[in-house]
Formats: C-alpha cells, sequence, structure tokens
C-alpha cells in the first residue's frame, strides 16, 4: 500500500469518486526547501531531455531539434513588430537571442513543473509532456518534416517526464517530510537532479559534434568545382576609394549580413537538389543541378539589402553573383498572360513574391549558384538562391531554392506578406555614412567624411553632405560598377573642434532626392537622412 492509500484509508475516506481520496491526499505539504529541490529536479529532468533531444536530433533529423522546432514556430507565429523588434535589437543575432530567451523560459517552466509535481502530481508531468506534445506537433508541421522530425521533441519530453517524476517522487516519501532535512531521498535528489544537469549539457555538446561531422552540405561545397562564367561584370578599380574604415564595394562574404527564418541552416545536397517552374505556365519545367550548371553561366554584380534595414543600418551588401537569368527559365516555361507573380519557395518553406515582370525584364535576375567566386555558402542559400536587382531580400532573394510558382498577387502571398509587410519590394533609395564611424575619435584638422549610397536597379547621381546647419556639400562619388550596386562617395572635411552633426543624402539617377522624413522599416522599408553627432577634440 503506497503511503498516500494508507492516510486516505484511515482518514476514513471511500471510493474513487470521493474527493478527498482523489486529491487530498496527492497535495504533499508546503515546504521551501522541498520546493526548492523539486524545482531542482524539474530543471534537471528538462536539461537531461533537453540534451538527449539535442543528440537525438544531430543523429537523426538535424533540422528538428527541439530548440530549432520551438524557435522556428515562435519565428513563424511572431507578429511582424515582434521580428522587427528583434532586428533592431540584436541584429543579425536575433537567433541567438531566441535560443537563449527559449532556454530560460523552459527552464522556468521546467522548475515551476518541478514543485507543481511534488505539491500536487501529476500536474508537473502533465506541464513537461504537454510541451513535449507541443514539439512533437510542430516538428511535423515544418515544412521540411519528414518521418523522423518529431523524434527528438518525443525523445526530449518522454525522457524529462520520466526522470522528472522518479526524481520527484522521492520528495514524497516519508523520510523527505518537511521536518527532516538530512534524510537519504533529499540527498538522492539533488545528487541525481544534478547529475542530470551535467549529463544533459554534455549529450548538448555532443550534439554539436555529431552535427559538425554531419554537416551534409559543406563537405559537399568544399569539393564543389563552379562552372566558369560565360559573361562578367567588370569591377572598375575607381569603384572603390580606397579609404580606412569605408565598407569595400564588394563585401567578402564572411562579412555578408544574414537574415533569415531558418535556426538550423537547410542542408540541401545539389545531386538530390531540383527547381521546378509550375503554376500558371504552359509547361512544367523541372531543373537539376546538372542541367543548371550545364547552362552558360553570367557573373554580375549586385547589392543586397533588407527591408528591415534600418536608416545607417548595416543589413546590406554587395556580392559577385554567378548564375542562369532568370528570364530564360522561365521562357522555357512560358508563364500564361494572367500570371503577374512568381512566389519562390525554399526548401525551408519559406516564400517569396516576385513581380513576373522583375523576372522577365532586360534585368539580371539570377537564380544563383556562386558568391564571390566560391560556391553560395551554405547559410547563403547553397546550393542555388535566387537574387533579383532592384527589390529587398524579402520579396526575391529566396535561398535554399526548390520551387518557382507562377502565379498572381491575387491568389497567393509571399512569408512576410502574410505578416504585415508589404507585397512588392522595391528597394528605396538611401545613403549611409561609415567614415567617421559613431564614437569615434576625431582630432580637429583635416579629415574624409564618406559612405555609400544606393538605388538599387536605378542608380545614384549624387549625394550631398551637410555638417551642422551648414549648407550642403557635394561629394565625390566612385565610379558605379552598374545601377544595381552601391556606390562609395566621399567629401573633405576641415574639422573644428566642438561636437558636430554630420548629414547625408542621396540623389537617385532619376533626379529623385532621398525624403528627410523618418519611416520605421515596416512595412516597405526605412526612409530617412543617415545622421551622425560627434565631438571633435
Ligand atoms: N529560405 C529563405 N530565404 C530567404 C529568407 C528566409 O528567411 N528564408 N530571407 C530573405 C531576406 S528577408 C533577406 S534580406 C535575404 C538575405 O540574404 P542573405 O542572408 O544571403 O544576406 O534573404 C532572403 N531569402
Ligand atoms: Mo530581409
Amino acid at each position: 500500500m503506497t503511503p498516500a492509500f494508507r492516510l486516505a484509508v484511515s482518514s476514513g475516506c471511500h471510493g474513487a469518486r470521493s474527493p478527498c481520496a482523489a486529491y487530498a491526499p496527492n497535495v504533499a505539504p508546503a515546504s521551501r526547501s522541498l520546493d526548492l529541490l523539486a524545482a531542482g529536479a524539474g530543471v534537471g529532468a528538462a536539461v537531461l531531455g533537453a540534451g538527449l533531444g539535442e543528440l537525438t536530433a544531430a543523429a537523426v533529423a538535424p533540422s528538428a531539434s527541439p530548440f530549432a522546432v520551438i524557435g522556428g514556430g515562435m519565428i513563424d507565429i511572431a507578429p511582424p513588430w515582434g521580428k522587427d523588434l528583434a532586428i533592431s535589437w540584436f541584429g543579425t543575432n536575433d537567433k541567438a537571442a531566441l535560443l537563449v530567451g527559449i532556454a530560460i523560459l523552459l527552464l522556468a517552466i521546467a522548475a515551476a513543473a518541478g514543485v507543481l509535481e511534488r505539491r500536487r502530481p501529476p500536474w508537473g508531468r502533465v506541464i513537461l509532456g504537454g510541451l513535449g506534445v507541443v514539439g512533437v506537433i510542430v516538428s511535423m508541421t515544418r515544412a521540411d518534416a519528414d518521418v523522423l522530425s518529431p523524434a527528438p521533441s518525443f525523445v526530449a519530453a518522454a525522457v524529462a517526464v520520466v526522470v522528472g517524476a522518479l526524481l520527484i517522487a522521492r520528495l514524497r516519501r516519508p523520510d523527505a517530510v518537511p521536518e527532516n532535512t538530512t534524510g537519504p531521498s533529499r540527498r538522492t535528489v539533488l545528487v541525481s537532479s544534478g547529475l542530470a544537469v551535467v549529463v544533459g549539457a554534455l549529450a548538448a555538446v555532443g550534439s554539436a559534434a555529431v552535427r559538425g561531422g554531419t554537416q551534409a552540405a559543406s563537405a559537399v561545397r568544399a569539393v564543389l568545382r563552379l562552372p566558369t562564367p560565360a559573361t562578367t561584370t567588370p569591377v572598375p578599380a575607381t569603384a572603390e576609394l580606397g579609404i580606412d574604415g569605408l565598407s569595400p564595394v564588394i563585401t567578402p562574404s564572411a562579412d555578408f549580413y544574414r537574415i533569415d527564418t531558418a535556426l538550423v541552416v537547410p542542408q540541401v545536397d545539389p545531386s538530390t537538389w531540383s527547381l521546378r517552374i509550375h503554376g500558371l505556365v504552359e509547361e512544367d519545367v523541372v531543373l537539376t543541378w546538372d542541367d543548371l550548371v550545364a547552362l552558360p553561366q553570367r557573373e554580375t554584380v549586385a547589392t543586397l539589402v533588407c527591408v528591415s534595414n534600418e536608416v545607417g543600418g548595416d543589413l546590406i551588401g554587395t556580392a559577385r553573383w554567378l548564375g542562369v537569368p532568370i528570364r530564360d527559365l522561365l521562357a522555357r516555361a512560358k508563364p500564361t498572360a494572367d500570371a503577374d507573380m512568381v512566389l519562390s519557395h525554399s526548401i525551408d518553406g519559406f516564400t517569396a513574391s516576385t513581380p513576373l515582370e522583375a523576372l522577365t525584364d532586360e534585368r539580371d535576375a539570377l537564380l544563383a549558384i556562386g558568391m564571390n567566386g566560391e560556391a553560395l555558402p551554405v547559410e547563403h542559400g547553397f546550393p542555388v538562391r535566387m537574387v533579383v536587382p532592384g527589390l529587398y531580400g524579402y520579396v526575391s532573394a529566396t535561398k535554399w531554392v526548390t520551387e518557382l510558382e507562377v502565379t498572381r498577387y491575387a491568389v497567393a502571398e509571399g512569408y512576410w506578406t502574410s505578416r504585415g509587410w508589404s507585397a512588392r519590394g522595391p528597394v528605396k533609395l538611401a545613403s549611409r555614412i561609415d567614415v567617421p564611424r559613431a564614437g569615434a575619435r576625431v582630432t580637429a584638422g583635416s579629415t574624409v567624411i564618406a559612405g555609400v549610397a544606393w538605388h538599387n536597379h536605378v542608380g545614384v547621381s549624387g549625394v550631398d553632405v551637410q555638417i551642422d546647419d551648414g549648407p550642403w556639400t557635394p561629394a565625390k562619388l566612385a565610379t558605379a560598377i552598374s545601377a544595381d550596386t552601391w556606390v562609395q562617395w566621399s567629401v573633405p572635411w576641415d574639422a573644428t573642434s566642438g561636437t558636430h552633426t554630420i548629414r547625408c543624402r542621396a540623389t537617385s539617377a532619376t533626379g529623385e532626392t532621398q525624403t528627410p522624413q523618418r519611416a520605421a522599416p515596416a512595412p516597405d522599408g526605412a526612409t530617412g537622412w543617415d545622421e551622425l553627432t560627434l565631438t571633435v577634440a
């Protein structure tokens, strides 16, 4: 007979429906020290579960790590302002911040579940198990889910529930009553919980090692030979002003900003990759990697910018892209006359809505396989992504692309459009001050102000700089590589001591001058002049 049952009988309650038999004996006595131990046991069980879940993921379902699944689900359901806030607070570290946030939240829930499990079993188990069920369901609904996807979340939850229940049951033994603070059960629970945390952490570290060994895409990428381009875009020597601290006109791939919804970078093997063009077309087209690399390749230079880029922000870069014009591929499929949009699909479920016209007009919209002379870095879309001059990334630059669905704006929308962002996203005219850096030490005397300006696929005709309330001074422009790229600019400055505010504004090739009107990035890109206040010594 369990102590609980004996208690129930001796207190005179009978029958399964009797409220005191069902609940009262289950309520453990209040005790701060026992609650603390129970919270610790909850945390131990959760860390062990999470660690073994990560290990399972690394071994059998790389994209279904419980953390990635919960985080991915949160990214997908987050309100648009949430994404905005995350990017403005954490920039390209937004994913790390999300994972840390999830870890803290899960630990708090696990501690609370532990306390509850001691006081009112089985509610602690129900909460941990419930989290597991959510993980399993979300893992099965992700775009890249397969049969093994639920396994990591299932393992994590099962371990957490069983270990948590076993540990906390010990805290309900007769020797663990509040009055007895030295009973063996307490010690067992304390030591076991600590051990669970250590083993869980080791499993998590181990999973990173296992993952490193199975990064399928980077291994394939390392030995891949790219075809030589049939046509290239020259980069004039005068495109680079050679000023210290000024963004280089071509951004090294390692410094190129990364923005996407993928917590675990998709691992796509070129040998199994294919692109399907379908929808409002006369002919469905399927293209394999071998088909793609056999086509004449073009190397272009284009600036890519994120719609979330704030005034003065760094979510922008310029690269040499190698690929095939999307126009030629669409010509094979022959879009029907009623089509006005191409919804590109990534293997991870992300979608972008690109105006059909931007993919069929004269611009170099590419299905790209190379970046700066190498295969695409895995996090920049390996093996194949889109790059469309003139449009923000969220409506055009689909990474790990596998499908072009020819459709209409009236019937389909892209990932960010369904979250409140504009359906079409032409890049706005903008300019940024790079030199001097904010907070830099500037001494009085002759120095230089420099930066970059862009109006993708339109071109920049001039940049003016204003110091304090002085006149606008035209900057010297470097040679633009093309209308699809940003351009460097500079002006000499005879800095006088004191505090100064520097502003810049660009004028586009069509004569439009940047508006001073400040607008937030949502829903279609920020506007306003970049401005820097500094003290000259
Ligand atoms: N598959 C996928 N592709 C994507 C995204 C994404 O979330 N998933 N984000 C887009 C956005 S918002 C931008 S700004 C660019 C960024 O490309 P980069 O990371 O190579 O700089 O990728 C685009 N392509
Ligand atoms: Mo973006």
